[in-house]
């Protein structure tokens, strides 16, 4: 159990506030990762100092500090460089973390799948590799370190022996990573093109860690996925079938959760994951609306989204937690929302299910509901299904003989699957029985 100070630099452009609350979601991160905050300091700067980060005089005030309270490990809130981290660990004596170090460790603790625990371990590499250097000479003298080793925040992981071995072999290894990668990506475009092939439509679940992906997941689809008060409890995607009234069967998808300032080399090692929302029918962006910062985790995801090219889907916003807010807040939320990003809005409570009908029923809307040529016979019996097809599609041609009507009509999905029974070929013939968990 590490003891932290935490320490964040508030640079111009940035609010004292935004400092605060970036420094306590860095509390919730350290939290998660079974560490304890002893203390934070914030120094205002024009700029980070090229050597230290914060200035040099902070940076004895922080040793001192660091004594006083009994703490093992200082946190800073933003990317140190290697040069940094190094110097400021000979200048405070202690162990020198950042935000990203926090963020992989949590990810290393809760990967299960062999994809996730590789996908981590290449984000780690990457990032060590550059660190390795300094290594043995001011840390091998000072217990408790990261050379410590598998113990403590940042010590997971690799392990020792790999953090230990030389350039050369950690590249290899990431090499190795980076080929079983490519191989797990393959299966995942296998089942995407599969679902494409089927035109079964897919809604990606996207948002802030612990904003209620997941549960939202359970509560519409019924499915029973892992549901947990930390960050980052989800990190291997999961697929869920669900059937919507209108007859049409689309797949749910849940996934890692974003947070600010998520390290660059997560977002790439767990690229092949998050690709999935970039090809999705319809984006879900889950947002906390219970959470003080809700707007900033908006713009948060959005920038992720971005740099994974997913921004150009469709999506729609869905405001959850309602049940933890009160009724003015989520109002005045739901309006900043549309007046600022257009975004229409819906507010539900994955817990008490208020909302969720109205979701399911925004997601058929917002999905747009492909069409495909049909050809059938339906007996005189079953002339609704003749009157649906022209309802909700556009029919082609009709004939009528002794037992029905004869059809060629272009319908949507759903009124293709109530026509099944009676088609000259089965449109569904090879969809499986149940879609299993993806990964
Ligand atoms: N009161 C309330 N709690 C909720 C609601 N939705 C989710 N939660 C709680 O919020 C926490 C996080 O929920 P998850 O579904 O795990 O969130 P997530 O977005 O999947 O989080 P990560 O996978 O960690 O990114 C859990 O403790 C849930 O019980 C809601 O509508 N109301
Ligand atoms: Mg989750």
């Amino acid at each position: 159990m590490e003891r932290a100070v935490l320490v964040g630099v508030q640079l111009p452009g940035r609010s004292a506030a935004e400092v605060d609350a970036s420094l306590d979601e860095l509390a919730a991160l350290i939290d998660t990762a079974g560490g304890e905050v002893a203390e934070r300091v914030v120094q205002r700067r024009q700029a980070p100092d090229a050597a230290t980060y914060i200035g040099t005089g902070k940076v004895s005030e922080l040793r001192d500090l660091v004594t006083a309270v009994g703490a093992d490990a200082v946190v800073f809130d933003d990317e140190l460089a290697p040069a940094q981290q190094r110097t400021l660990e000979e200048g405070v004596r202690q162990k020198v973390l950042d935000r990203t170090i926090v963020i992989l460790d949590i990810f290393a603790q809760h990967a299960t799948s062999r994809e996730g625990k590789a996908q981590v371990e290449l984000a780690q590499l990457g990032y060590l590799l550059p660190r390795l250097r300094g290594w043995g000479t001011a840390l091998s003298r000072q217990a408790g370190g990261r050379a410590a080793g598998g113990v403590g925040i940042g010590g997971r992981g690799p392990g020792e022996t790999q953090l230990e071995v030389d350039r050369r072999r950690i590249m290899r290894r990431i090499a190795k990573l980076e080929r079983d990668l490519a191989g797990y990506g393959q299966i995942r475009e296998t089942k995407a093109s599969e679902r494409e092939r089927k035109r079964t439509q897919v809604v990606a679940l996207v948002g802030y860690t612990n904003a209620g992906k997941s549960s939202l997941l359970n509560a519409v689809t019924g499915a029973t996925v892992k549901v947990e008060d930390r960050l980052f409890a989800t990190l291997d995607p999961t697929v869920r079938r669900m059937p919507l009234e209108d007859g049409r069967d689309i797949v749910m998808t849940d996934t890692v959760g974003f947070v600010r300032k998520l390290p660059h080399g997560l977002v790439d090692a767990f690229a092949s994951t998050l690709e999935e929302s970039t090809r999705a029918d319809l984006l879900l962006h889950v947002v906390d609306a219970s959470h003080p910062e809700a707007e900033a985790h908006i713009v948060a995801v959005r920038e992720v989204l971005e740099e994974i090219g997913a921004d150009h889907r469709p999506d729609q916003l869905v405001l959850n937690k309602i049940d933890l807010a009160e009724r003015n807040t989520v109002d005045a939320l739901a309006r900043r929302v549309q007046v600022e990003l257009g975004a229409d809005p819906v507010s539900v409570s994955a817990v008490s299910g208020e909302g969720i009908d109205d979701l399911i029923e925004r997601i058929a809307l917002r999905l747009p509901s492909e069409r495909l040529r049909i050809t059938g016979h339906v007996p005189y019996a079953r002339q609704d299904l003749v009157a649906l097809a022209h309802r909700r599609g556009t029919v082609v041609k009709e004939g009528h003989d002794e037992q029905g009507t004869s059809l060629v009509a272009d319908v949507e999905v759903g009124v293709a699957r109530e026509l099944r029974a009676y088609l000259d070929e089965d449109p569904f013939a090879e969809e499986p029985e149940a879609w299993e968990r993806d990964g």
